[in-house]
């Protein structure tokens, strides 16, 4: 085991192979290799036919599961989630070296890192691949049709002819909005509202590269001058948002609030205390001492609808990193805060109109204009957990049992 991690060290620190995969020690996010339609001759939209594979780690995918529960998609669209920690998905062949998704059943033996450090259970969120049987998420891409040696959720599986349609997050938010209005139960949920097209795009074009992947950039970096940049870059975007929210609920005025922005937005913030900072080196400031406005709009955005609280699975994304890369954590030691209680009234002025299917409950109910820190507000923790997909609203992982390194 401890071999194995050497040879990785050595292997990943050579010049050659640093400047193939981070010019400049620059972490570059691989493109995504598929991007088909649902609603085409190929993929027509029909309830049953598409498999969506997800981590509940990966803000990508659970910005799509936050959709998919918020279009009342449960019926539709079936669901797989993966075991939080990476394994080897070639463990027989010593030349592959490959870490990544794997499938387990509730209840199935702990897992622990790709070294054999730690041990994570296989809890009730974990949803195995009844399509294929998969082992691994590899398997499915394989089976599926992939060429490029990527092997990342969000995916999204024609079950009838076994090919893959999409896994870029990004268009599958897209495809959920519209492409399965026919069968969703909340059609009227409009997380692309037109008039704010502008608007949401160009909070994209800084929120994206800066935040959702500038934590990645600063993460993943391998040189000094690489991090420092996207760094710099990540916290005068956090700034930016925060003057932002000072005056504005969610990050447009769109009708219904929640867009597809907030959605990504929010993600990436729910991960940043209890991961980023530490794991990821983004250590400026932390969303619950340092930003009042970010940690207001995070527990607004969890406590209000519903469908995001259910794609929160704070046990599985911290698990998630700190058991997925060996280099970067040898011995999986997993840090035993979980961020800010999200339970203590967000405070937010409602400033968007009156609730929506959208909206969870009436933003009235919550009148605080402060934001109150997790430490002055005692509250019980229990609810911080996840809704397991399809089980129902509410039915939380009681807090004890998230504890670091649960087993
Ligand atoms: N562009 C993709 C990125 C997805 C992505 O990078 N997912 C990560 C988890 S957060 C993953 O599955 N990584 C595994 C891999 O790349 O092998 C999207 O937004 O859908």
């Amino acid at each position: 085991m401890t071999e194995m991690y050497q040879l990785d060290v050595a292997s990943a620190a050579t010049s050659a192979s640093l400047e193939k995969t981070h010019p400049g020690g620059k972490y570059v996010r691989k493109a995504s290799e598929f991007m088909h339609f649902v609603g085409t001759d190929r993929f027509p939209a029909e309830a049953g036919r598409y498999h969506l594979y997800v981590s509940m780690a990966c803000p990508w995918a659970a910005g799509v599961l936050s959709a998919l529960y918020l279009k009342g998609l449960e019926k539709v669209i079936s669901v797989s989630v993966v075991h939080p920690t990476w394994q080897r998905t070639r463990p027989d062949d010593p030349n592959d070296k490959h870490n990544g998704w794997v499938f387990r059943n509730p209840g199935d033996a702990p897992l622990s890192n790709a070294l054999g450090f730690g041990k994570f259970d296989c809890d009730d969120a974990c949803v195995p691949d009844p399509v294929f049987g998969a082992e691994t998420l590899r398997d499915v891409y394989e089976a599926g049709g992939a060429k490029l040696f990527k092997f990342s959720t969000p995916l999204l599986l024609d079950k009838k002819t076994k090919t893959i349609v999409n896994n870029e997050s990004s268009q599958l938010l897209r495809m959920f909005n519209s492409a399965f209005n026919d069968f969703a139960e909340h059609p009227e949920v409009d997380l692309f509202p037109e008039a704010q097209e502008a608007a949401l795009e160009s909070f994209n074009d800084f929120i994206y590269p800066d935040i959702n992947d500038g934590v990645y950039k600063c993460g993943f970096a391998k040189s000094q001058e690489a991090y420092e940049e996207a760094m710099v870059a990540l916290f005068a975007a956090l700034d930016r948002v925060e003057a932002h929210l000072a005056t504005s609920r969610y990050l447009t005025d769109a009708p219904q609030g929640l867009t597809w922005i907030d959605l990504r937005l929010y993600h990436t913030l729910v991960r940043f205390d209890p991961v980023y900072h530490t794991y990821f080196h983004t250590n400026l400031k932390r969303i619950e001492a340092d930003y009042p406005n970010l940690l207001g709009f995070v527990r607004d955005v969890w406590q209000t609808f519903e469908g995001v609280r259910r794609a929160t699975n704070i046990k599985h994304f911290v698990e998630h990193y700190y058991s997925s890369h060996p280099v970067l954590n040898t011995y999986a030691i997993v840090p035993m805060s979980r961020g800010p209680d999200l339970t203590v009234p967000h405070g937010r002025a409602p400033n968007v109109d009156a609730p929506t299917t959208l909206q969870g409950h009436d933003a009235a109910d919550t009148t605080v204009v402060t934001t109150a820190s997790a430490k002055d507000v005692q509250l019980p923790r229990g609810s911080l957990g996840a809704a397991t997909p399809g089980s129902a609203a509410g039915d939380a992982v009681p807090q004890a049992d998230v504890g670091a390194g649960a087993a």
